[in-house]
């Protein structure tokens, strides 16, 4: 079984990978499919553009597709980046300008960490010709760190501070973190709707 992820961000990927591998699935992605276009993300909200995503992909294979559109909210910066954090610190950003350009936001709270508050959000749609998309989501809470930690994960990993462990997700396994993650969540809660879907 295969199964199409809208999607070309190799982090996200690489834990959708894992995550499905234990389902039985093999999962390929966007980057296996260069003829396919970009989607251009034109929604203000993670469902918006999941649903963008899933749709325009899905319609152009023919195949079911699932997409995910995720994003870090601080808190004291009104949910920012939220669904721009793919672009925070410009259209082309890397993670390591997006991380600079968070912690230079929230250079001045540094002192206060209950100022630092955030969480990672997942909205994930699958969408399949003649049926009406599926959406669910997932959140992970945690804070913002002072300097990055870690060499594991992709994004934000090294900023987001883990709530319950102390620990950046860039300072977790793949596992562990597929284990508590936005993303696993989010699959938690497909994975409980899924086969009723599938069925309609
Ligand atoms: P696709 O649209 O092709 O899936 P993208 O990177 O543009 O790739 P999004 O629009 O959903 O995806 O942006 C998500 C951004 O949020 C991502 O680039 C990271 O910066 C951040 N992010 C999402 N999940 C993350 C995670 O698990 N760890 C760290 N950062 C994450």
């Amino acid at each position: 079984k295969t199964l199409l992820i809208a999607t070309r961000n190799e982090g996200k990927t690489r834990e959708f990978k894992a995550m499905f591998s234990q389902l039985g699935y093999t999962v390929k992605n966007l980057n296996d499919f260069p003829e396919l276009p970009e989607v251009a993300e034109t929604g203000m909200t993670f469902e918006a553009n999941a649903r963008l995503k899933a749709k325009t992909i899905s319609e152009l294979t023919g195949e079911m597709v699932l997409a995910d559109d995720s994003g870090l909210m601080v808190d004291i910066l009104g949910g920012l980046p939220g669904v721009w954090s793919a672009r925070f610190a410009g259209d082309h950003a890397t993670d390591d300008e997006n991380n600079a350009k968070l912690l230079h936001e929230l250079a001045s709270t540094a002192v206060s960490p209950d100022k630092r508050k955030a969480k990672f959000h997942t909205t994930l749609v699958v969408a399949a010709p003649e049926k009406e998309p599926l959406v669910v989501e997932g959140e992970w809470f945690g804070e913002i760190g002072t300097i990055p930690k870690g060499d594991d994960g992709f994004g934000y990993d090294p900023l987001f501070i883990d709530e319950e462990t102390g620990r950046t997700a860039a300072q977790m396994s793949l596992s562990q973190k597929n284990k508590v993650s936005h993303r696993a969540r989010a699959l938690q809660n497909l994975l409980k709707k899924w086969p009723e879907w599938l069925k309609q």
